[in-house]
């Protein structure tokens, strides 16, 4: 008895079409034909879930090298907590907590390493210290930050926000969140092209508890179809948020490293591709299973 082929999981097809064949940072080449993982590295006092675990560069590079081996393709350096209602950082402390560690990861560890900043002035201090990418959670707010890249040849994350960390809970209004989410993101890559940012260098991201509720942040992850439409990659970020959190019966950060990799799972399940996590080994796994299972072989 021959069996019917299962059928493929919302999304798959368009994440298929537009994926090509990898991600191009600055001489990386990092293969979308499976999931990718981005580590996090905060070096940040007040981050929501592990901020002051890593008072020096040398702590920040065990702790790189602990992603690393547990199946990191790329690591993502902070300086600024974005969470709701965090308060801005200067630029000099900005540049005094990531470039340190930058500088350090990026002679000592064979993986790329992304500086996870809105200033254009810390992007380009980051990439001259040998940074591969910028993730930008404003989606190239700063006039400065789409030419940074693009000059420096440099992969760029355009996350999807409204407004800013203090004030984008009260924005978080949509009638349709994956069409205006969508939208709003073309704006971002329509700034990324005209700087000259190569197509194969961007990567998309909605978002996930930036100005968004816990029900927009489950609607996204069920349905990435409108951002896939846009035609590049997709990451997601969903490791430790209040949403999971506030679906485990209020469970602290800590305790949300199981629903984190499930959400990896049913993200990729729905079309997305590269995944930010505080815990890699939990993500990679539910990754391998996910890709399996959509059909990918293993990964
Ligand atoms: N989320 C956070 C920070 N950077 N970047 C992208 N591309 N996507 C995300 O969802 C994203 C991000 C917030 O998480 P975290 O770094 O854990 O916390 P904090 O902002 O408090 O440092």
């Amino acid at each position: 008895m021959s069996r019917a082929a299962p059928p493929a999981p919302p999304g798959a097809e368009a994440a298929e079409a537009n994926v090509g064949p990898a991600w191009e940072l600055r001489g990386w080449r990092l293969s979308l034909h499976h999931p990718l993982v981005m580590g996090i590295l905060n070096v940040t006092p007040d981050s929501f879930s592990d901020g002051g675990r890593l008072p020096s560069p040398e702590a920040a590079l065990r702790r790189a090298r602990e992603l690393a081996e547990a199946g990191a393709d790329l690591l993502d350096v902070g300086g600024e907590s974005t969470r709701p209602g965090a308060a801005e950082v200067s630029q000099a402390e900005e540049l005094r907590r990531v470039l340190p560690v930058v500088r350090l990861l990026t002679s000592k560890l064979g993986l790329p390493v992304s500086v996870d900043t809105r200033k254009a002035a810390v992007a380009r201090a980051a990439l001259n210290e040998g940074a591969a990418a910028v993730n930008d959670v404003s989606g190239l707010d700063d006039p400065e930050m789409a030419q940074a890249i693009a000059s420096a040849g440099a992969g760029a994350v355009l996350m999807h926000m409204r407004g800013t960390p203090a004030t984008m809970r009260s924005l978080a209004r949509y009638r349709d969140v994956g069409e205006e989410v969508a939208a709003e993101l073309g704006g971002a890559l329509g700034r990324a092209r005209i700087a000259g940012i190569p197509e194969a260098a961007i990567i998309l991201d909605p978002g996930l508890g930036f100005a968004k509720t816990a029900d927009h942040n489950l609607h996204l992850l069920r349905d990435l179809r409108p951002l896939l439409a846009l035609g590049r990659p997709i990451l997601l970020g969903p490791s430790r948020k209040a949403f999971l959190g506030e679906l485990l019966d209020g469970a602290p950060p800590g305790e949300r490293d199981v629903a984190t990799a499930a959400a990896c799972a049913l993200g990729y399940a729905a079309g997305a591709r590269l995944f930010r996590v505080h815990d890699v080994r939990a993500a990679r796994d539910a990754l391998r299973v996910a890709h399996a299972v959509c059909g990918g072989g293993r990964a």
